[in-house]
């Protein structure tokens, strides 16, 4: 088999003093923290997308980068040599998953039959080459959004036959997951969303949106897929509106579609700033309504407003991440995909290695940061001195649903002015820094 990432060995674990770049500092995939392994806690994934297919195109400009297993007329051999290229790099790298899209793995033929045998094709070497490396399918998804007859949506398309089409992508793509073991499947609400309400009827395609949904549950069930369903929240690009604009936006659909049951999220941490909100927030919501699912490790530039998918390389926010996931308990079905792309001018293969190594130790460090603050339950106890009050008679009574305006009219006028408690932030702020070391 030919070799892609030429002169790179296996990526070793070589400490923090180390000055290899092509090492980890602190990702060591079987050093115990807490009652589990870095590995099994972080459950890393590379993302096929932007990692293989990706080329450095931006809007002003197409690709920059040259890859060997690109060098084919045929697109199928391209297909073939570009999962022999992946298999070769998570191997190198030492990750235990991968996710991909449909389209990233075969190119889409003639007509359905024609992808659909090309898939096929593509996904018998996938599962060889699983078995072979040991490394598995964290979640497949469809693409919905990159050909022209998904301009105006997938499931929220004004044409039926659309909205067929895209559901006949969607059973093909569970099907392959599920052939592949994944562990889960992701909805990412591509161009569901609309640009003018002159044109679009909201309420028509958001009904659409939760029917589709229901036919995939439906068809997971039939199947005997197993995998968890996620919606990954975003709340523009490409849309203008995105209707899966942040998880309580997707929250409050789930509900309201009696889809709740079947779902939990794929939080994306550059979504999350579009959004206005932090990853932690995100992340925090769906610890609150149960909806913690898996990550889709990345950042954001605060001085440029889009889904810049950049490597995860700020300890800060990691650690906030961490911190959230660790207190849900982990990850169960999720793990950490890098949805994330070199820069343009990062053309060489090795570049691919730096980034990955880099969000690997980031995560590696907060992983660490965020264990050590719990054991602490510094911030926890905190918390629980400053809501106390609700564990007296007075604050149970409230929370248990036994008082009433009356009661509060009552204790108010017995009690007079109640006394104000400082937030501590500042304080907080400091404690947290000196976790960050
Ligand atoms: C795009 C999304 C996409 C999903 C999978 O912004 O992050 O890559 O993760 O369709
Ligand atoms: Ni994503
Ligand atoms: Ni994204």
């Amino acid at each position: 088999m030919a070799e892609f990432f030429p002169g790179i060995d296996k990526i070793k674990y070589e400490g923090p003093e180390s000055k290899n770049p092509l090492a980890f500092k602190h990702y060591n995939a079987d050093e115990k923290v807490g009652n589990k392994t870095m590995a099994q806690h972080l459950r890393f994934a590379v993302c096929y997308w932007h990692t293989f297919k990706g080329l450095g195109s931006d809007p002003f400009g197409p690709g920059t980068i040259i890859r060997e297993y690109n060098k084919s007329n045929d697109p199928m051999t391209v297909a073939e040599m570009t999962m022999e290229a992946a298999f070769e790099f998570f191997t190198k790298l030492g990750v235990s998953f991968w996710c991909f899209h449909d389209r990233d793995i075969a190119p889409e033929g003639e007509n359905l039959k024609e992808t659909n045998e090309r898939l096929d094709k593509i996904v018998a070497l996938a599962d060889r080459l699983q078995k072979q490396t040991g490394v598995k399918l964290l979640w497949g998804t469809a693409n919905l959004f990159s050909h022209r007859r998904y301009m105006a949506g997938a499931g929220t398309n004004p044409s039926p036959a659309v909205f067929a089409y895209a559901g006949a992508q969607v059973k093909k793509a569970l099907e392959i997951t599920h052939a592949l073991g994944g562990a889960g499947y992701v909805f990412w609400g591509g161009r569901e969303g609309y640009e003018t309400l002159l044109n679009t009827d909201m309420k028509r395609e958001l009904d659409h949106l939760a029917r589709f949904f229901h036919m995939a549950v439906e068809y997971k069930q039939k199947i005997g897929f197993k995998g968890q369903f996620y919606i990954e929240p975003k709340p523009k690009e490409p849309t203008k509106h995105q209707y899966d604009f942040d998880a309580a936006a997707c929250y409050a659909f789930l509900q309201k579609y009696g889809l709740v049951d079947h779902f939990k999220m794929n939080i994306e941490a550059n979504h999350a700033t579009l959004a206005g909100h932090t990853f932690q927030h995100e992340l925090e919501f769906c610890l609150a309504n149960d909806l913690l699912g898996s990550i889709d490790a990345n950042r954001g530039d605060p001085l440029l407003g889009w889904d810049t998918d950049q490597f995860p390389t700020d300890l800060y926010d990691c650690v906030m991440g961490m911190y959230v996931l660790l207190r849900g308990g982990g990850f169960k079905t999720g793990g950490l995909n890098f949805d994330a792309k070199v820069r343009r001018q990062s053309v060489d293969p090795e570049d691919l290695f730096h980034a990955h190594i880099g969000g690997m130790d980031t995560f590696a460090r907060a992983l660490k940061i965020a264990h050590r603050m719990i054991a602490d339950q510094t911030f926890e106890n905190f918390i629980k001195e400053r809501y106390k009050g609700w564990d007296s008679p007075f604050g149970k009574q409230i929370e248990q649903g036994k008082a009433t305006l009356e009661d509060l009219e009552a204790h108010t006028l017995e009690h007079g002015e109640p006394a104000v408690q400082s937030g501590r932030q500042e304080m907080l702020e400091n404690l947290l820094n000196d976790y960050i070391r």
